[in-house]
């Protein structure tokens, strides 16, 4: 039974599942959700109420959450790339910076962009003030771990690396991360130059006009 992939290719916690599917090149129908009356919006809805994406579907089991779709992915369709490792304290590793990236990178990120998207007389400076507080915060952590290690977790590639590429990739677009923070810079252009990221970047070209903040002519 082929997998489907209810998706934005722009979407960040889209593209930390493509990573995934890629590394392991694992088949799958793209149900794209762009575009106005798409059907595959309404089968969303159908499937996960919440209506965030990604979700994934296997048979009669529809997986949300992009963390668990890359766990499910690790079970199910287990490939050379082990994206979560077999060994309980790696993995607790691989967990805990896959959480870091999801509520210290992007929450905050998406928590600028959000502010954007709102009419003006909705907008709240100091909210976003708050967020680029966390990101430098963030940034300056990453920075020092970042010094001694070419992966997030000493575990090589895996799902923490699959969160960080595509939240440091909108990330430094939000808020930059700066000449100040080379080896964060390093590591976000080792994420940019890996395959199966490279080739999401790729495919989520033609929408950079969606970024609401204006998308920089690099990358
Ligand atoms: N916690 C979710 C977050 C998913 C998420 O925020 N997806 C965004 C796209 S990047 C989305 O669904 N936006 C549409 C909406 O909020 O209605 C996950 O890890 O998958």
């Amino acid at each position: 039974m082929a997998l489907q992939l209810y998706f934005h290719p722009f979407s960040s916690y889209c593209q930390k599942v493509l990573i995934a599917l890629y590394e392991n090149a694992i088949a799958f129908e793209p149900r794209s959700l762009d575009g106005r009356d798409n059907p595959a919006m309404r089968e969303l809805a159908e499937l996960w109420p919440i209506k965030k994406f990604p979700v994934l579907v296997d048979g009669e089991r529809t997986i949300f959450e992009a963390t668990s779709i890359i766990d499910y992915l690790g079970v199910h369709r287990p490939g050379p790339v082990r994206l979560i490792p077999e060994n309980a304290d790696a993995a607790l590793d691989v967990r805990m910076l896959d959480r870091f990236f999801d509520n210290y990178i992007s929450t905050p990120q998406q928590r600028i962009v959000f502010n954007a998207l709102r009419p003006p007389e909705h907008r709240n400076p100091a909210d976003v003030q708050q967020a680029r507080d966390m990101l430098d915060t963030s940034y300056d952590w990453l920075e020092k771990r970042m010094a001694t290690r070419e992966w997030a977790t000493d575990a090589g590639f895996s799902l923490a690396d699959c969160a960080a590429a595509p939240f440091l990739f909108y990330a430094d677009w939000t808020h930059a991360i700066g000449p100040s923070r080379p080896n964060l810079t390093a590591y976000r252009q080792r994420l940019l130059a890996r395959p199966s990221f490279a080739r999401a970047v790729d495919e989520a070209r033609p929408y950079r006009s969606y970024f609401p903040l204006g998308a920089p002519d690099r990358d």
